[in-house]
């Protein structure tokens, strides 16, 4: 922490004004001076930046180091924007262009905006939420000796305080107190609105009880200190102040001084004479606006009680659209200032027009060279960082040995295997899973690498001598974080970690594992790792319908459908061990490539007989999204096409069908996401006068074109009945569409219509139509 000088504080305070102008006059500059196009609404939120320039002037003017890193309020956006603009990283022509396409995102945008972005935000909590998640992985780094002490940083998180009602802060609080989490400051913009109205009153007081038990230190910034002198020599104005419910409180803001003095006579009577007769009505408007996180004072010293690595909540209480006419407005969150009052503010701003994109515009001559002496010192990192790719040789992953295997065990194993041979890649995995990770068979690769703690926990058991199959071990060397039972931390998790390369430059290959149904728990944070471009490997098991006895709550349908819909995440669903190695070490690379993404891995606890193979060439098919398993006669009338767990009952089928339909072929799908998206992708390359048939055109090109296709997958039909337009083909679709039914697995593939006769059955009714 830097300490300021007085002058600093003025300077601070110059830069607060010139970002509160400069994103208003983005916003502004979208909405009413660049020609939309096409008439629809811009948008952007003057008042939610208004709230935090102060906040955000301290910060990145005044307390940030080089290292520390910063998720911004999702709607503060151009203050960030505003901040580069004048530390000279970011282009005019970006802000003309905010919220058009390749200009300044409308909310901060590690992968598309032009500036450095810490963390993308939008979706609110979870920018605050996996600065926690960072803090760890940074520990992590660490202790395992890839980062060196004095490159650590500290995790801001600019929180709006609406925010604070998504439950994910706190399923990430309680996790971090188990992890002992520090260096982290997470600064709530206290304006007491949110996007409908204002906050209810009563929330509030338990906020900072909530921070407290899980081990953070809660400095609450109420008073600037010209409010805080006055209050202070009138005890009754005071309580009376405190007492004021939010939406009073917001309303008077907007008001004027008037409507103080008229409230306050009111109220008070003769206690508060004195203080009415020392203020004009201007006065009183701007000593009441005086709150905490307005003043730069209050701010600077509250930054600098904090200056250790202990885990610390700011509540800095402000006003939303802070300055601005809409000022306290409970509508104000989308409000844009018209013209009229846009050239108000520039006046009132000293600002000229025709200038009003110069940086230090109306900074008068004395305080220029203390504004720029400040935007010089600031330590923050101006250029966006180099990514961190191809750090680590990936070995070839063989394919565990046995006759019947399940893809679940198949899994375990060869994180057993990869371990015990050691090697980079070994040592950069970090495994995590949410209370899931003996059953989801990770236990052998924790029994190996032993679990992550910054403080070493015996395993009390294995002291005690007490038999187990699992060692639970921590220590700063471990490998497996293990989390408690909430996927969104899962998420919030992986995505930090896969982030690694980004944030730390150090590559991690974090490979997270949970129950398949239970991706949907977190599925806004998956997107949200994804949309950042986090790689990681995520294994979900058991899967499907296939689980049998163990539990119709915990059978998926639909997982198959989300990925599909999922950018930056590739589906694969083995049948075989063989597959699931090339995919894991497909997936390792995947991690590690600029152009690469995430895999989620679909797997089963269903033991299948493997099958024999005679040659290599299934490889590059399974990879790609399928293979024929048994290929069929050129022409053929008909196929088998069959994904995953299901393929026993597909190849049995095939079996009892090739005597009658000679030339019947069964396509064994290893991913319908990326036979999806080479379909699509082929499609517009036509567009573009590309003429390459995709891989699911070629495959099912062996068919006839009137083929009946039988497809087959414990998920839901659609994951691959889709697959009769690629050619026109016909298709009789089984899958599951319900779930529940707990049973055995000859009774619950009958009941669903995933077994052998009902495969034969679709064949016949395909091939003679009634
Ligand atoms: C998960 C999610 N739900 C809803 C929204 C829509 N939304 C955007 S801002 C906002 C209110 C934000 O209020 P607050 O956090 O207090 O921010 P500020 O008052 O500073 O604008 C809402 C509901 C969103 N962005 N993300
Ligand atoms: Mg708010």
């Amino acid at each position: 922490m830097l300490k300021p000088v007085t002058t600093d504080i003025e300077a601070l305070r110059i830069l607060d004004e010139r970002l509160r102008w400069l994103s208003a006059w983005t916003i502004h500059h979208a909405n009413h001076i660049r020609d939309s196009g096409d008439g629809l609404k811009v948008g952007g939120h003057q008042a939610s930046c208004a709230s935090m320039s102060a906040i955000m002037a301290a910060l990145y003017f005044h307390a940030l180091g080089e290292n520390d890193r910063v998720a911004v309020k999702p709607h503060a956006g151009p203050l960030l924007h505003a901040i580069h603009y004048l530390l000279g990283s970011q282009s005019r022509e970006q802000l003309e262009n905010f919220r058009g396409f390749g200009g300044a995102q409308s909310y901060p945008s590690r992968t598309k905006d032009a500036i450095p972005v810490d963390f993308s935000t939008g979706s609110v909590g979870l920018g605050v939420a996996i600065t926690l998640f960072a803090s760890l992985v940074q520990d992590y780094l660490t202790a395992h000796g890839w980062m060196e002490s004095k490159d650590r940083g500290r995790f801001v998180a600019l929180i709006g305080d609406a925010e604070l009602d998504e439950g994910n802060i706190y399923e990430a609080i309680i996790e971090g107190a188990k992890h002992d989490v520090r260096n982290l400051w997470w600064i709530v913009d206290y304006n007491r609105q949110s996007l409908d109205a204002v906050s209810a009153d009563r929330m509030f007081e338990r906020f900072d009880e909530i921070f407290k038990s899980c081990g953070w230190r809660v400095i609450e910034l109420r008073y600037g200190k010209r409010l805080r002198a006055a209050l202070d020599q009138n005890p009754k104005l005071m309580n009376w102040f405190e007492k004021l419910p939010n939406a009073e409180l917001s309303a008077l803001h907007y008001q004027s001084g008037a409507a103080w003095r008229a409230r306050i006579e009111a109220d008070l009577g003769k206690a508060g004479a004195a203080f009415l007769k020392a203020h004009d009505d201007d006065a009183l408007a701007a000593v009441f606006a005086d709150l905490g996180g307005h003043c730069m004072e209050a701010l600077v010293a509250a930054f600098e009680a904090a200056d250790d690595d202990v885990p610390t909540l700011f509540i800095a209480w402000t006003i939303k659209g802070y300055g601005l006419p809409f000022a306290g407005h409970k509508d104000n969150h989308a409000g844009l200032m018209n013209p009229t009052q846009v050239a108000a503010l520039r006046q009132a701003m000293g600002v000229r027009e025709g200038h009003e994109w110069d940086a230090l515009e109306g900074v008068g001559g004395n305080f220029r060279p203390g504004v720029e002496a400040l935007i010089d010192k600031s330590r923050v990192t101006r250029e966006k960082r180099a990514r961190a790719f191809g750090t680590v040789a990936i070995p070839s992953i063989p394919a565990p040995a046995g006759d019947e295997q399940s893809t679940q065990a198949a899994f375990g194993r060869i994180l057993l295997d990869l371990s015990k041979a050691g090697g980079g890649l070994a040592d950069r995995i970090l495994t995590t899973s949410p209370d899931v990770t003996v059953s989801t068979n990770l236990g052998a690769w924790v029994n190996q690498r032993g679990l992550f703690r910054r403080d070493a926990a015996p395993d009390v058991f294995a002291q005690a001598k007490i038999a187990s199959a699992q060692k639970w071990s921590a220590a700063n060397g471990g490998q497996h974080i293990e989390l408690g039972i909430a996927e969104n931390n899962l998420f919030l998790m992986l995505a930090a970690a896969g982030l690694s390369g980004d944030l730390f430059g150090t590559r991690l290959f974090p490979i997270g594992t949970l129950y398949d149904p239970f991706i949907a728990r977190g599925l806004d944070a998956l997107n949200y790792a994804c949309y950042q471009d986090a790689r990681f490997l995520l294994v979900a098991t058991p899967s499907g319908i296939t689980l049998g006895p163990e539990g119709g709550a915990h059978q998926s349908i639909n997982p198959p459908l989300i990925v599909l819909g999922q950018p930056g995440l590739r589906h694969y669903e083995p049948a075989f061990a063989d597959e699931l190695a090339a995919m894991m070490e497909l997936a390792f690379r995947l991690i590690d490539d600029p152009s690469g993404e995430s895999t989620y891995l679909r797997l089963s606890t269903r033991a299948i007989r493997q099958i024999e193979r005679t040659d290599d060439h299934w490889r590059e098919g399974a990879l790609a999204g399928g293979y024929w398993l048994r290929q069929p006669e050129p022409g053929a009338e008909a196929a088998i096409v069959a994904m995953g767990a299901v393929m026993s009952e597909a190849l049995a089928a095939w079996e009892d069908l090739s005597a009658d339909i000679p030339g019947i072929g069964l396509l064994s799908v290893t991913s319908p996401d990326l036979l999806h998206r080479g379909w699509t992708a082929a499609q517009a390359g036509r567009w573009n006068g590309e003429r390459r048939p995709s891989h699911a055109e070629t495959l099912l090109s062996s068919l006839a074109p009137s083929a009946g296709l039988v497809t087959i997958a414990d998920a839901a039909p659609a994951s691959l009945s889709w697959l009769g337009g690629v050619l026109g083909q016909r298709v009789a679709p089984l899958g599951v569409e319900r779930f529940g039914q707990t049973g055995n697995l000859a009774d619950l593939y009958a009941a669903y219509r995933l077994d052998g006769s009902a495969i034969t059955e679709a064949i016949a009714e395909l091939l003679l139509p009634a």
